[in-house]
C-alpha cells in the first residue's frame, strides 16, 4: 500500500517538527512547505529529519502555494505556518493578517484549486486558544465564544471561521484544532516558559545576573507539544471533520512558572527576577483554562506530561546547550 502523504506549512517551527517526527514514525511520507531563499532554520530540520521533503513556498504566495499541492499531491495538509509570537502581532498587525489570517485563505485555495469541489485533501487548522481573549467562562470549550485581544488572535479567529466556512461551503475535510499553550525545549527563546528556562540556566551557570520579565500574574495552561501534535494527527484521522480544544484542563501564572523553573535549579526565583512593567501587553489575555473533555470522549486523547515535569525538562536541556557551548540564537542544537 502507499503511504500516505501530508504537506506541512510552518515545518521548521516547534510543532512542526515534532508533527513531521511522529507522521514519520506513522509511516507517511512528509513534506515540508519551506520560505526563503536559504533558510536557516532548515539546516536544523536536515539534522533532526533526514526524511523530510521540502516544496519551496510562502503563505504569501498564492501561486507557490498552488505549485506546492500540485506538486505534492498530499492526503493530508498542516497549517501550522504563522506569525505566532502575539507581541509582534501588535508590531506588525498587516503582515500578522497576512500570514496567519490570510494564509489560511490562500491554503484552502490552493487546496480547492488543485483537487476541485470533492477534494479529498484533508485539512488542519493551528487556531489557538488565544481567540478566547478575554474569556467569557472558564474553562473553555468548543462552544466558548471568542473575544481576541491582539492581532494574533484576531488573524487566528479570521482563519478558524473560514476553516469551518470551507467545511461547510465545500464539503472539505477541513477542521481546526484549538490548541491551547504547549512548549518544550524546542520552543522560541521569545516565548516565556523558553525564555524563563534559558534565563535560569544562565543565572546557574553564571552567565546572567538576573531575569527582566512582564507581567507574572497571567495565567495559562501549559502542556507539552510532542502530546499536541498527536492530537492534530488524531483529527484529521477521525470519521468526521470537528473542532477540537487541545489543552491540559490546568491553569498556572507566570509567577508559579518562574517559580518552578527556578527551583528546578536549586535557586530561588526572587533573588532574580526584575518585573519590567515595558514588557507588559497592550491587552492581556489573563486566564487560558481549557476543557479537553471533547477530545479525550472522542479522540481518546490525553495530555501525559505533569507541569513541573515539563518545565524541568526545559531547563535541563537548556543547562545542556549552554554548557555544551550551543547558541539558542542560532537554533543550533535541537534536542
Ligand atoms: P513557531 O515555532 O513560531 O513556527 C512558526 C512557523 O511558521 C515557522 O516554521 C515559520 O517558518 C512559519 N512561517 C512564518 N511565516 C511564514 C510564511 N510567510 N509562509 C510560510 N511559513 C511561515 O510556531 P509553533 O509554536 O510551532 O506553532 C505552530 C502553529 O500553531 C502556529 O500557527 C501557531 O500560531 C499555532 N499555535 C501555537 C501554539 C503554541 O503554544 N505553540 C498554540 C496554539 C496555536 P520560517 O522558518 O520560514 O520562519
Ligand atoms: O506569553 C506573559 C505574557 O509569549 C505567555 C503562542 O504560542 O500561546 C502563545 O502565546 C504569557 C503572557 O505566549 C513575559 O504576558 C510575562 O500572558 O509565552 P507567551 P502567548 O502569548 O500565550 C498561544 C496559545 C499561541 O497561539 C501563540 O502563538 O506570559 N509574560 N513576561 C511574558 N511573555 C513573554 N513572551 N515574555 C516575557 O518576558
Amino acid at each position: 500500500m502507499l503511504a500516505k502523504r501530508a504537506l506541512i506549512t510552518g515545518i521548521t517551527g516547534q510543532d512542526g517538527s515534532y508533527l513531521a517526527e511522529h507522521l514519520l514514525s506513522e509511516g507517511y511520507e512528509v513534506w515540508g512547505l519551506v520560505r526563503g531563499q536559504a533558510n536557516p532554520r532548515v539546516s536544523r530540520l536536515r539534522r533532526l529529519l533526514g526524511d523530510v521533503r521540502l516544496a519551496r513556498g510562502d503563505l504569501l504566495d498564492q501561486g507557490s502555494l498552488i505549485s506546492a499541492v500540485e506538486r505534492v499531491r498530499p492526503d493530508e495538509v498542516y497549517n501550522l505556518g504563522a506569525i505566532s509570537f502575539v507581541p509582534m502581532s501588535w508590531e506588525q498587525a498587516e503582515l500578522t493578517a497576512e500570514v496567519t489570517g490570510m494564509g489560511v485563505l490562500r491554503m484552502l485555495e490552493a487546496i480547492r484549486v488543485i483537487s476541485g469541489a470533492s477534494s479529498t485533501i484533508r485539512f488542519y487548522q493551528a487556531s489557538s486558544s488565544e481567540m478566547f481573549g478575554q474569556v467569557r467562562e472558564t474553562p473553555q470549550t468548543e462552544r466558548t465564544p471568542f473575544h481576541p485581544r491582539s492581532p494574533y488572535g484576531v488573524a487566528k479567529a479570521y482563519g478558524h471561521f473560514l476553516t469551518q466556512n470551507y467545511r461547510e461551503s465545500y464539503g472539505m475535510f477541513a477542521v481546526s484544532g484549538i490548541l491551547f499553550n504547549h512548549e518544550s525545549p524546542r520552543r522560541g527563546a521569545e516565548f516565556v516558559t523558553r525564555k524563563v528556562s534559558l534565563g535560569v540556566a544562565r543565572i546557574k551557570l553564571g552567565l546572567a545576573a538576573e531575569l527582566r520579565l512582564g507581567n507574572l500574574e497571567a495565567r495559562r495552561d501549559w502542556g507539552f507539544a510532542g502530546d499536541y501534535v498527536r492530537a492534530m494527527h488524531l483529527m484529521l484521522s477521525a470519521d468526521k471533520p470537528e473542532d477540537y480544544v487541545i489543552g491540559t484542563g490546568r491553569t498556572q501564572s507566570v509567577r508559579e512558572l518562574v517559580e518552578a523553573a527556578f527551583g528546578a535549579a536549586g535557586l530561588n526565583w526572587q533573588d532574580y527576577v526584575i518585573a519590567d512593567q515595558s514588557l507588559h501587553r497592550p491587552a492581556e489575555v489573563d486566564l487560558l483554562c481549557a476543557d479537553p473533555k471533547k477530545a479525550r470522549t472522542q479522540l481518546g486523547w490525553e495530555a501525559t506530561m505533569p507541569f513541573e515535569e515539563l518545565i524541568s525538562l526545559m531547563v535541563e536541556s537548556d543547562l545542556r546547550l549552554l554548557t555544551d557551548g550551543g547558541d539558542p540564537d542560532q537554533d543550533s542544537s535541537w534536542p
